[in-house]
């Protein structure tokens, strides 16, 4: 039988077609019909069906470690949040999320929150993704709105890609680009980041501008195109405010002096701006280089302004795109689950809407300013202002800045509860009550793609277990505190319905907003509810493509658009200094998830890279005598960690680049955000990810090794191993290692923990101490099975893992060939495919 359902993974939001196979288990394909990716998937999609047959899985409830009903979690719960509102009122108690839930969980979430318990304080990880574009589209439109497209990249001639490794983070819409450019060779690409990437590797021109130069960039394009007599005065004069404003705010700029401060050639310059001033068919897509700023926003609205400013907007070919990263980021926008906003499209800070809301939902509160924002709702939980917490589909521990005091906030936190889908997080390990969520194939609902399309993610299977859904937990908390009147859904397309009610309630025509057609779905048609994009209202026919602002009209009170004046700060970072050289940025491999809760166990996603890396420039490490494949400690002014050197010069003179996914489960001290300090934009607090002042020094081991083995061991094993990272290989785990030991002591300790396990009787040991090339060799047999494989040495030991890994799929029933296992290659004469990280 075959289902349709979207992509759990990022914001393209690809439709996938399921298919259960005889033997019960699954296999995915693209969905032909699907708009956004039309058939294609990437690597992460098609793994899907692997997490399928995660072992790991959460399935009952929890109250301080120890099994229980459901209805005991549910009255754990309730009371928590009525003791503590009691004790300490309503703004004491708070919701973390992210935008993985579906729509429909969110929606209840945010109904809770902010009509029953009248705070507003919830929000989520979006917070570190979205929030900057937010207050620009608001800045420029008078709504949170993404005007284009994904059709819209493909009709352009001019693609700039600004902050966005689109080949790894959105595969599918890099496909789609790639594809229209061997179509037309004449399109143009240009990538705006510091360091070099597959993404720029594929384009016209790249600018490697100086970390957050992005605002003097667009500042400078815009007082160009002024001076070129390149904007669009017609559509100024009907449609825009504020370009006086904005260029006053830009001043003089003189190309020279820009391309300097840039940190890039100005003839590099010159072409960029030659192009875009006579390409009108231009798309300026953007994300995390972008937003994740402390001039997120200025950064957001100096690309707003351009487009404003030259008619680029609301036509074929033509936008702003903010590109969003989660799967549904959008949908948690469009019901309002953020401390900074209300329900579907409206302010908390306009009595109007407030009203519209409460009386909609007929709640004895309405929440009427904004509540704490990620990184201050943690600092809230710190200082002990709020003491009871709901974490749903998020790790916090490991994906927030300063993640060490998210520890301890967590720690000294009387009620944490946490919803997921895993039994092990970083998360997890502080949550007094668990509470088991349905993962992708078992949940049921909508997700909303980075181009407003609403997409179902349907059901395969049964819930396993207890495993329930979010929005079901959060309804029986809130009809356990007594809020039955708001609470009684009994299946998504209730809560569905409910969510498109209230986007057309006093909503005639002036919130973009608007799913109206939706609100009278029966069961059936919401289940066969086809791939449509918003708005749609009422009465109206769904669109399969829609762009907004194609006449001029905006969603301000006058409806103009607004230029918002940027003023540019210096490029680079302040916190600079002697003891703290170089830039640390971060962000993503293709291969990996956020903190690896679900990439971090399928061998296919980890062909690549193995361990926690961090990429430098030659230069750099020369300076600090380091060199490739050393272990090296990070350090900030907040933490410090240890990862593996690869050096190469796609990396800046003085930036390093590490990726935010490896987490405690799967190396020993590799949490990068224990690194980023707390700095956020000033307006949509949200953190500084990409830029944070650090330093290096080669880590100084004396041995190095790695084991191979069947199952995952279990990470206490290795508590006091300085260095460690565990990786699924076919069949097993590999696990690579280096300390402060000598190669002796790391021998023996490791061949007595990892055998430990094991059963004395039925091992078979082989082991060989070889002095030529000073690696200590172990293999363990038990039957006719490889069951262990630990070599050590005092360097990094130089044998293939590929080659060792396949042994374990070997029948060893010959005793006189296993000796081969230990000499870790399959014939001396043959090359050494992966000997070397
Ligand atoms: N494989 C994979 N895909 C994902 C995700 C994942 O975890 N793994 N996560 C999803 C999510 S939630 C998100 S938000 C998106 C993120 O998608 P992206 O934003 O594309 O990914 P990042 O790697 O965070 O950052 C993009 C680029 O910004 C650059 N950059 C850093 N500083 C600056 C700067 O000052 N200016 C400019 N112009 N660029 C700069 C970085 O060098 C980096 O190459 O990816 C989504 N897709
Ligand atoms: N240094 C650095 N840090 C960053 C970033 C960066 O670029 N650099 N990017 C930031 C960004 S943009 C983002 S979006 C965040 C992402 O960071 P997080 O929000 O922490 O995302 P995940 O690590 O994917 O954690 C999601 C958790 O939810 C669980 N889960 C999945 N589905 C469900 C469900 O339906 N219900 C429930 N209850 N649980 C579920 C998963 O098992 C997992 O444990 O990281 C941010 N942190
Ligand atoms: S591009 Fe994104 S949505 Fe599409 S298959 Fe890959 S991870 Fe999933
Ligand atoms: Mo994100």
């Amino acid at each position: 039988m075959k289902t349709n359902t979207t992509c759990p993974y990022c914001g393209t939001g690809c439709g996938i077609t399921a298919e259960r196979t005889s033997d019960g288990s699954f296999t995915v394909s693209g969905d032909e019909a699907h708009p956004a990716n039309l058939g294609q998937l990437c690597a992460k999609g098609h793994a899907l069906a692997d997490t399928l047959n995660a072992d790991n899985r959460l399935l009952y409830p929890e109250i301080d470690g120890k099994s229980v009903s459901w209805y005991q979690a549910i009255d754990h719960v309730a009371r928590a949040f009525e003791e503590t509102i009691e004790a300490h009122g309503h703004d004491s108690v708070a919701f973390y999320a992210s935008g993985q839930l579906l729509t429909e969980d969110y929606y209840v979430i945010n109904k809770l929150v902010k009509g029953w318990f009248g705070t507003a304080n919830v929000d989520s990880s979006s917070r570190l993704g979205m929030a900057s574009s937010i207050i620009g589209h608001k800045r420029a439109f008078g709504s949170d709105t993404v005007p284009g497209c994904f059709a819209d990249l493909e009709l352009a001639d001019l693609v700039v890609l600004a902050g966005s490794n689109l080949a790894w983070c959105h595969p599918v819409i890099h496909q789609r680009i790639l594809a229209e450019k061997r179509r037309r060779p004449e399109m143009f690409i240009v990538v705006i980041d510091p360091r070099s990437t597959t993404t720029s590797d594929h384009a016209d021109l790249h600018l490697r501008i100086q970390p957050d130069g992005d605002c003097l960039l667009f500042n400078g394009l815009l007082a160009y195109l002024a001076s070129h007599d390149k904007l669009d005065e017609e559509y100024l004069k009907q449609h825009v405010n504020g370009l006086e404003e904005a260029l006053q705010a830009i001043g003089e700029l003189p190309m020279e002096h820009l391309a300097e401060r840039l940190g890039v050639d100005l003839q590099q310059l010159e072409i960029f701006y030659g192009r875009v001033a006579f390409t009108p068919r231009t798309v300026t897509l953007y994300s995390q280089g972008v937003n994740q700023s402390e001039s997120g926003s200025d950064k957001v609205s100096a690309i707003i302004n351009m487009h404003l400013a030259t008619g680029r907007i609301g036509k074929p070919g033509t936008g702003p795109f903010s590109l969003a990263g989660q799967p549904n980021g959008m949908g948690e926008r469009e019901v309002g689950g953020q401390a900074t906003a209300l329900a579907a499209h409206m302010d908390l800070d306009n009595p109007q809407h407030r009203d519209v809301v409460q009386r909609f939902w007929d709640s004895p509160r309405i929440a009427s300013k904004p509540g704490l924002c990620a990184v201050n709702l943690f600092k809230a939980i710190e200082a002990g202002r709020i003491k009871a917490v709901w974490i749903l589909g998020s790790n916090p521990v490991d994906s927030l800045p300063e993640a060490d005091t998210i520890r301890a906030a967590l720690q000294s936190c009387p009620h944490v509860i946490v919803s997921d889908v895993t039994t092990r997080t970083d998360t997890l390990d502080y949550a007094t009550v668990r509470l088991p969520a349905l993962p992708w194939g078992e949940k049921d609902g909508t997700t909303t793609n980075a181009e407003r399309c609403i997409s179902r993610q349907r059901a395969l299977r049964p819930p396993m277990g207890d495993a329930r859904a979010d929005w079901w937990a959060v309804s029986q908390v809130a009809c356990r505190m007594g809020f039955r009147s708001g609470f009684t859904f009994d299946s998504a397309a209730d809560i569905f319905r409910e969510h498109a009610a209230l986007s057309t309630t006093g909503n005639d025509g002036n919130r973009d907003f608007d799913i109206g057609a939706c609100a009278s779905l029966s069961d059936q048609e919401y289940q066969d509810l086809q791939p449509f994009y918003w708005p749609w209202r009422s009465g109206k026919p769904s669109t399969q493509s829609v762009r907004f602002y194609e006449n001029g009209h905006y969603s301000t009170a006058d409806h103009k658009a607004r230029l918002y004046p940027v003023s540019a700060a210096r490029p680079g970072n302040r916190d600079l200094s002697d003891h703290y050289p170089l830039i640390l940025n971060t962000g993503r491999i293709g291969e990996q998830w956020h903190t690896m809760t679900s990439t971090g166990y399928a061998a296919a996603l980890h062909a690549h890279t193995d361990e926690p890396f961090v990429e430098l420039h030659p230069h750099d490490a020369l300076i600090h005598g380091i060199k490739n494949a050393d272990i090296i400690e990070v350090r900030s002014p907040h933490a410090a960690i240890l990862l593996r050197a690869v050096l190469n010069d796609r990396q800046p003179l003085g930036q390093i680049f590490s990726p935010m996914h490896w987490s405690d489960e799967f190396a020993s001290q590799a949490r990068v955000d224990s690194l980023i300090g707390r700095r956020t934009d000033p307006v949509s607090f949200q953190p500084a990810f990409k830029n944070q002042a650090v330093s290096i020094q080669r880590f100084d081991a004396g041995s190095h090794g790695y084991a191979m083995l069947k199952h995952k061991p279990d990470r206490n094993l290795f508590v006091d191993i300085d260095y460690w990272a565990m990786t699924p290989i076919v069949g097993g785990w590999q696990i690579e290692f280096a300390s402060k030991q000598n190669a002796r002591e790391l021998d023996t300790c490791m061949a007595m923990r990892l055998t430990r396990s094991m059963q004395p009787c039925s091992m078979e040991p082989l082991t060989c101490l070889d002095h030529a090339n000073d690696i200590r060799r172990m293999a363990v047999f038990e039957q006719d099975r490889l069951q262990l494989l630990l070599f050590t040495s005092s360097a990094p030991v130089p044998l293939s893992r590929s080659w060792s890994a396949a042994q374990f799929e070997t029948l060893w029933n010959e005793r006189s060939t296993r000796w081969r296992m230990l000499t870790g290659r399959p014939a001396i004469d043959l090359p050494e495919e992966d000997a070397i990280v």
